[in-house]
């Protein structure tokens, strides 16, 4: 058994429970006026260290290279390599721990100003994206359920590409996107990232994509999907997913 297999039933422990009220009303503001929130803080050094290790393992053993345009997103690109909810889940390790620990999403819910829940669809619980080729870029998209929690496991200089560009309060029409009317027609926000960040997105109403990453850059996250109370009344298909993991 790996080490990171074996500490896993310390991760709920490990969840930090006093979080500075001056950190969280930050993070409340801002998520609450652009859809986007850092919160690095809520997760120490040791549980960083444990995803990471996952993530870079199952990228290694089980990735696969995506290279694509979906309609349901304006033909935006996805030049990437995954790791799907599924290989993440039978790995049972820290990535799959950390999702449904109560402590995280009570942390998460704080900031949010609302009950963040599991999602209902469990191939959107959790996905892994590498970057490595110049020009890979996870292009313009809205995702399907209210919020994404990334970690960010590696990340390289801005200089490189790869931080992450907002456009908040729009709103997805699966058949007619409009992503091009959306950039023009509303602020873009731009966020530099580095190597342990966590941010939490309101992603199904903020435009989002990762700008291409330059020659010789890498860039690995793993994002993991919750709904809102309101998700679960909803008619939500899964094109887009469904999509990127079709073989
Ligand atoms: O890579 C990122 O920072 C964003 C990931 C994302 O938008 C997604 O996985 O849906
Ligand atoms: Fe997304």
């Amino acid at each position: 058994m790996s080490i990171v297999t074996s500490l896993d039933s310390s991760i709920e422990e490990h969840v930090h429970r006093e979080v500075d009220n001056e950190q969280l009303w930050v993070s409340r503001k801002s998520f609450y006026e652009t859809g986007f929130a850092l919160v690095s803080y809520l997760l120490p050094d040791d549980v960083k260290a444990m995803v990471s290790a996952e993530v870079n393992e199952l990228l290694a053993e089980q990735s696969i290279r995506r290279d694509l345009h979906l309609a349901e997103t304006s033909n935006s690109p996805r030049y990437m390599r995954n790791v799907t909810a599924a290989d993440i889940r039978a790995h049972a390790g820290a990535t799959v721990d950390l999702y449904r620990s109560p402590a995280f999403i009570r942390a998460l819910s704080n900031v949010a100003g609302e009950q963040v829940l599991e999602c209902p669809y469990e191939p959107e619980h959790y996905v892994i994206t590498h970057l490595e080729r110049p020009g890979d870029t996870h292009g313009w998209h809205w995702d399907d359920y209210s919020f994404g929690v990334i970690f960010v496991v590696d990340c390289p200089d801005v200089e490189y590409g790869g931080f992450v560009q907002t456009v908040p309060n729009t709103s997805w029409d699966k058949t007619n996107p409009q992503v091009f009317k959306q950039l023009v027609n509303n602020p873009i926000y731009s966020y530099e990232l580095k190597p342990g960040d966590i941010y939490l997105l309101r992603t199904d109403t903020t435009l989002h994509r990762v700008h291409p990453v330059e020659e010789g850059a890498k860039r690995t996250i793993i994002n993991m999907a919750y709904a809102a109370e309101r998700d679960l009344s909803k008619e939500i298909s899964h094109e887009t997913m469904e999509d990127l993991f079709r073989v």
